[in-house]
């Protein structure tokens, strides 16, 4: 898979919930257009009302009970079974899916594939096999998050100490944006991702080609890259299957240069982007954790770009 090969866009873009290419989308569309309707119409009686209030005099105590008990209570309680029977249905964990361990972090996501299985680490990219439901099991490592993939399916809320279910299908392929939906903190704005959606063959040639150990390096300024990763200190928070383990404080970088984006959805995966990304992160993620590598010397920062670029 090509980082950033021509996405399959909708009409609204990769990030709609106008635009369903999953089930849970597809069953929330109707909702928003019967709320949006139904909530127009009582908003339009009201302001009657108001009008009615204002040109007229004296007590008409049917018109508070009718309008102001009777009416939302109707209107609400349609509305709640609607959305109640959605929600289940969402929610729903499905017996023979692919689970997916989701976790918020400020302001990246941890991904494991098949946790009780294979476990599979990666970060910041969710790929999904088109058709076959998906459980994703929602955490969180630090503050409350929100797991938002509008046109794939509904929100939900990833709590400390939590895990929620959220089920999904996916029922087109391409690429589709997803961003965190509760304010985390200072790059808040800056923690997105991608969901590539795959045929399911396709998605299990990516799985195979995925879940083992990185490459090794075979040129001399690979070999020198892995080097500076192994000795500027990035094991203590990075994870390289075959290179470095145990580091799980920011995001598992086996498979990097593979990815579509760098830093959670934020800049186009290149070389430059991974140069200043190392050099100043500071600068193109304000707050995030991890420090600016300021100090690494140019042929230093050239080799470690070129052996993380080439990790897919
Ligand atoms: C103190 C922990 C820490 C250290 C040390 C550290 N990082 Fe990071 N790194 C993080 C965190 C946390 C993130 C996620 C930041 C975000 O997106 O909010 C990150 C993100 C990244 C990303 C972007 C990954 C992606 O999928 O977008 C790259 C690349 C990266 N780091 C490379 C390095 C390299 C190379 C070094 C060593 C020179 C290093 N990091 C040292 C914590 C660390
Ligand atoms: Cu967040």
């Amino acid at each position: 898979m090509e980082p950033f090969e021509t996405a399959t866009l909708g009409d609204f873009g990769a990030q709609s919930t106008l635009d369903p290419a999953g089930q849970g989308a597809a069953a929330i569309l109707p909702l928003t257009w019967g709320m949006t309707i139904a909530f127009g119409v009582v908003f339009v009686l009201v302001m009657a009302l108001v009008w009615f209030a204002w040109t007229r005099s004296g007590g008409r105590t049917w018109w508070i009970v009718g309008g102001g008990v009777v009416l939302p209570l109707v209107s609400i309680l349609i509305l709640m079974v609607f959305s109640i029977s959605t929600l289940q249905a969402i929610t729903r964990a499905h017996p023979d899916s692919l689970v997916i361990d989701v976790t918020g972090h400020q302001f990246w996501w941890d991904v494991v594939y098949d946790p009780e299985g294979l476990a599979m680490r990666d970060a910041n990219e969710i790929v999904l096999p088109k058709g076959r439901p998906v459980t994703l099991r929602l955490m969180s490592e630090d503050v409350i998050h929100s797991f938002w993939v509008p046109s794939i399916a509904g929100k939900m809320d990833m709590i400390p100490g939590r895990s929620n279910t959220l089920t999904v299908t996916a029922t087109e392929t391409g690429r589709f944006r997803g961003q965190c939906a509760e304010f985390c903190g200072l790059s808040h704005p800056l923690m997105a991702f991608e969901v590539v959606v795959l045929e399911p063959e396709d998605f299990l040639r990516w799985f195979d080609d995925t879940m083992g150990e990185a490459e090794d390096a075979a040129q001399t300024q690979l070999v020198q890259g892995r080097e500076v990763f192994e000795t500027a200190g990035c094991p203590a928070c990075h994870e390289v299957r075959g290179v470095a383990e145990g580091g799980v404080l920011g995001p598992d970088l086996t498979r990097v240069g593979g990815r579509a984006t760098l830093g959670a959805g934020m800049w186009r995966m290149n070389k430059g982007n991974l140069a200043g990304w190392i050099a100043d992160v500071q600068d193109m993620k304000p707050g995030a954790n991890m420090p600016s590598f300021n100090h690494l010397s140019g042929p230093e920062l050239r080799a470690l770009t070129a052996w993380l670029a080439s990790l897919k």
